[in-house]
């Protein structure tokens, strides 16, 4: 159906008035979410699904498939890219690849701390990067948090470059990720998420590198127990759905659906904040060996040629990459 036979079809629904929330929806969408039961993004995700049917008056329905049950990641993002998912939460990894402005947030060290990425998601940085993301075909509703990336691994505590050297690690699909272990002397292993657990387990890689939900929500830290405090990436994650079909709804409804998201984003920051406590706390207990890195200047000097790769072949996105450093 085109935009046009959409609006009027939306037109006389909303005429219909409270009528509609019993009929069946108008548009059913499908979304896309790595993460299990319980998780703040499942959570945020499932609160974005109920919003959308009570701001649209059930016009709109989202059914959510949580897990990754849909496929991995970079999968995922290519569906919803071609429309045949709608929706997904999608960390910005994976997406920088097809939009270079959204790889600047894979810079290790761009972001000071996550108050600072805030600051620049919700100015013209985070502009840039959503006008990025829009010419790929993915639109961008509200920003997730996902706290800062340590490495972790199998076999010691790491508290400089050099115990990374000779390192197996998982970086997910991303060559910055690859450069940056690769600076650090390391073998980059990128790797689907769900790939990582008997990854570890069985010696194919000897570590990885992620936030402590998603560490302890995956039971990495069963197989791979010394967790490093290196926060070498800082990564946004988006509410995302396909440009199409957002720009075929209604200005009523594009405002109802960015609600919906903006609203899950507050719920969803709140839970991930709590949940990043609580997730320490559990695999600490469990009996991780975890260390600070209180010096982090010999990794972020290690990891300096990232950001030359990067604007090398992408010479227009360095007033992107100021911009970000020099917001305070
Ligand atoms: C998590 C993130 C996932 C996925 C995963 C990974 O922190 O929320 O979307 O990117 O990391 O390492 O693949």
């Amino acid at each position: 159906m085109n935009s046009i036979t959409w609006r009027a079809v939306l037109g006389l629904t909303a005429a219909a008035g409270m009528a509609v929330t019993a009929a069946a929806a108008d548009m059913e969408w499908r979304g896309w979410n790595i993460h299990p039961d319980g998780y703040p993004n499942t959570v945020g995700m499932a609160k974005f699904a109920e919003l959308v049917a009570e701001k649209t008056d059930g016009r709109i329905s989202l059914e959510m498939y949580n897990s990754g049950t849909l496929g991995s990641q970079p999968d995922a993002i290519e569906q919803v890219r071609i429309g045949a998912l709608e929706v997904g939460n999608f960390n910005l990894g994976p997406i920088g690849p097809i939009a270079p402005a959204a790889n600047v947030v894979s810079l290790p060290f761009i972001f000071k701390d996550e108050d600072h990425m805030h600051r620049v998601l919700d100015g013209e940085g985070g502009k840039a990067i959503a006008d990025g993301m829009a010419e790929q075909g993915l639109v961008v509703l509200a920003w997730y948090d996902a706290g800062a990336r340590s490495f972790y691994n199998t076999k010691k505590p790491i508290a400089t470059p050099a115990d990374v050297e000779g390192m197996k690690v998982r970086v997910m699909n991303n060559d910055l990720y690859s450069g940056m272990i690769e600076q650090l002397g390391g073998n980059p292993s990128p790797m689907a998420f769900a790939e990582v657990y008997q990854s570890l387990k069985t010696g194919v890689v000897d570590g990885a590198e992620n936030n402590w939900p998603s560490y302890e929500s995956t039971g990495h830290f069963e197989v791979a127990g010394y967790y490093s405090l290196s926060e070498h990436l800082i990564i946004p994650e988006c509410v995302c759905i396909n440009a199409d079909v957002y720009n075929s709804l209604s200005e009523e409804d594009q405002a109802a659906v960015r609600a919906a998201a903006e609203e899950s984003a507050v719920l969803q920051r709140q839970l991930w904040a709590e949940r990043s406590e609580a997730s320490k706390e559990k695999v600490i207990a469990a009996g991780v060996e975890f260390n600070e890195i209180p010096d982090k200047a010999p990794f972020q000097e290690a990891m300096k040629p990232v950001y030359d790769a990067y604007l090398a072949g992408n010479p227009d996105l360095k007033p992107l990459v100021e911009l970000i450093q020099n917001t305070d």
